[in-house]
């Protein structure tokens, strides 16, 4: 039996909004705002918990350091951590801003990650995401590549580095890839949807060339689909695919305009896939897309063999959203329950609850190669969230990023969890 386990992105201490990301609309919105990293940690803590709840399986995934001086020190900047930020603070705070960012939350662009039954070798295989197009989330690669090696260490699973760091491989991971199956063990057809330079205003972060790298080291068979993002939907703010489209084993919910070669696409994957299901909008804008964040929601398969939708507020809260989300209750097909989430401290960076987590499909012997330490249970929720309670700050306001009180609180909550990770599993 093969079970899909999200590993959601634990919200970090330095979670902040410093506008970092050009195209995202929600994180341009909210530049200079005032955070919450604890209420941003409890509400990611409290989905996890809602999908423990429905029966699924749920795992995490660490916030690296942050602020990075790690990184910064690898930029020729020297001295103690606090010197290294200190340095930083007065000479570049762009660079500062970037090495605080917690953006590693969003793990949907940790990985991309192909299942075994779609492999050459028959593992599951992760590709690290370079995420080059940003700077704040290139910063990212490197240690989200040696979490996703202490996670995946078994040897059911290839952990690969990230792509080379150029502007023509720039990989966003998970986000803009799509797997349809008639069911998680069954092999699939693997989507990989690309942009591709053309004078829009906003980047489009996902080269073909990385998407083909990745199908490539993992051998994906039979081959895989190629399919370029719509201009239009880039040009309203769908930054990534799953602004705009979400898969679940054979189910497809799409917005009509998501995709540039769309009737090819769907043609294609209905010759490939006997009952695949695509569920379509009717009536619903790409800017009502983008803003309640309809198509971020994450779409699971239930023990019971239904799916439910995981919604944010935002899709409640925006009529036309809602409109369409009773309409697919309504109708002939897998999807039979919504529940609603609050994660209104990452929504506001353009984070809902798809860019939260990374799916990893896995049949039973490489479910028990994961690192325990990283999967949950109510008892270890209850602790995390102790956890955070205790050691996340409550408020960072943009002053605060050159505050040396913030990096020693954000070091000293770092240090807690690692003690977490480390200290026997209940
Ligand atoms: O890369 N936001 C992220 C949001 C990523 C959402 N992920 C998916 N769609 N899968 C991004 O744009 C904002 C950070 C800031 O502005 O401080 C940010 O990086």
């Amino acid at each position: 039996m093969t079970l899909e386990i999200n590993f959601d992105g634990l919200i970090g201490p330095t979670h902040n909004y410093a506008g970092l990301s050009l195209g995202n609309i929600a994180s341009h919105s909210n530049a200079g705002a005032v955070s919450s990293p604890r209420a941003a940690a409890l509400q990611g803590l409290t989905k996890m918990r809602t999908l423990l709840d429905l029966g699924l399986t749920q795992g995490f995934l660490p916030p690296p350091p942050r602020p990075a001086a790690h990184v910064l020190r690898r930029l020729g900047f020297k001295g103690s951590d606090q010197a290294v930020l200190a340095q930083v603070a007065d000479e570049d705070l762009d660079l500062l801003r970037a090495a605080s960012s917690a953006s590693s939350m969003w793990t949907a662009n940790a990985a991309t990650v192909l299942a075994a039954p779609d492999t050459a070798d028959g593992r599951v295989h992760l590709v690290t995401a370079n995420l080059g197009t940003m700077i704040h989330r290139s910063l990212e690669a490197d240690d989200t590549y040696a979490t996703l090696r202490r996670v995946f260490s078994g040897e059911a699973f290839a952990v690969h580095a990230p792509l080379p760091f150029a502007a023509h491989l720039g990989d966003e991971g998970a986000a803009n890839h799509m797997r349809l199956a008639a069911n998680h063990g069954a092999r699939g057809v693997n989507v990989f949807v690309h942009g591709a330079p053309r004078g829009g205003r906003f980047p489009e972060r996902q080269a073909l060339r990385a998407s083909q790298a990745a199908a490539r080291l993992a051998g994906v068979q039979p081959a895989a689909l190629f399919a370029m993002q719509s201009a239009e939907a880039i040009k309203a703010g769908a930054f990534h695919n799953d602004v705009v489209a979400v898969a679940n084993a054979n189910v497809l919910l799409a917005h009509p305009q998501a995709f540039a070669t769309r009737p090819d696409l769907l043609a294609e994957l209905s010759a490939r896939l006997p009952g695949l299901v695509v569920i379509e909008t009717r009536d619903l804008s790409l800017e009502d897309a983008v803003a309640s964040y309809l198509f971020n929601s994450q779409l699971v398969s239930l023990p019971d063999g239904d799916m439910a939708l995981i919604v944010p507020v935002e899709a409640r809260d925006n009529a036309a959203a809602w409109r369409e989300i009773q309409t697919i209750l309504a109708a002939d097909n897998p999807v039979t329950k919504v529940k609603v989430v609050d994660l209104r401290q990452s929504m506001s960076n353009g984070g809902g609850p798809a860019c939260l987590r990374l799916r990893v499909p896995v049949a039973a012997a490489a479910r028990d190669q994961i690192n325990p330490a990283f999967l949950l249970d109510h008892a270890r929720l209850d602790r995390l969230t102790r956890l955070v309670e205790t050691w996340w700050p409550r408020a960072i306001a943009p002053s605060d990023l050159t505050d040396p009180a913030l990096w020693e609180a954000a070091m000293v909550a770092h240090a807690a969890l690692e003690t977490f990770l480390t200290a026997p599993t209940v």
